[in-house]
């Protein structure tokens, strides 16, 4: 029985695979995803900029609410602005970290991370990834367009587009500078855009190390 639609629809027939098949491709993807880490040593080799183009272009094939794609990815390639992003994240965090505006339980729970005030990865990476979540959208006349599950849709977009870096070798990190409005001024983003997460972009340092840090086995994490 054909479905009534009062919208156009089209078919849809994901690839399907014999069970042991699916297995061995969840196994294959899940292993690829354990090798992810994020990286907070990067080098300065240049990246194509198709390659981050790609990476976004991935993060905009997420499911949104209401499928509006409350997101916008902006690529910074330029030394300058670099420059002029890394040190406003300085001052911020060292308010954080040498002003005490981070809790003490707060900075023990970082401890094993080492991370510390100095954000000079975002000079020696070739792109900086400034994701925006819309709050609301605007029409052309200037009325607003509510935007639904902003926060869940942004956040699978991003982890969408962290996973297509690691499938092309490339290494992130999902910097959240606190607070970070200084990235709407720099990115010149209009106020109905909110900064979610500035991702640093390029190849890991040939002598890069990450935490020894071990993740959860499934029983801990499914029920
Ligand atoms: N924004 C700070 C602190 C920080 C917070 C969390 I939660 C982290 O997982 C890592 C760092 C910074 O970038 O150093």
């Amino acid at each position: 029985m054909p479905r009534e639609h009062s919208y156009p629809f089209i078919p849809y027939r994901p690839t399907r695979y014999l069970e042991d098949e699916m297995v061995a491709r969840g196994r294959e993807f899940y292993e690829h995803m354990d090798r992810r880490r994020s990286v907070r040593f990067f080098s300065d080799e240049p990246v194509p900029r198709e390659c981050v183009e790609l990476a976004i272009r991935a993060a905009n094939t997420a499911p949104s609410g209401a499928h509006q794609q409350p997101w916008k990815f902006i690529l910074i390639g330029d030394a300058e602005t670099r420059r002029r992003i890394r040190e406003a994240a300085e001052v911020e965090e060292r308010k954080n970290y040498e002003e005490g505006r981070l809790t003490p339980e707060w900075r023990a729970a970082l401890a094993p991370l080492e991370t510390g005030p100095e954000k000079d990865y975002l000079e020696t990476v070739p792109w900086l990834v400034v994701c925006f979540a819309e709050k609301y959208g605007v029409r052309p006349d200037g009325t607003r367009v509510k935007h639904y599950y902003v926060n869940e849709s942004v956040g699978i977009a991003c982890g969408f587009f962290i996973a297509a870096l690691h499938a092309m070798g490339l290494s992130t990190l999902t910097h959240t500078p606190n607070p970070m409005a200084f990235l709407s001024d720099i990115c010149g983003r209009p106020a109905n855009e909110r900064p979610y997460i500035l991702f640093p972009v390029g190849y890991a340092a040939h002598d890069a190390e990450v935490p020894d840090l071990a993740r959860k086995p499934l029983p801990e994490v499914m029920a």
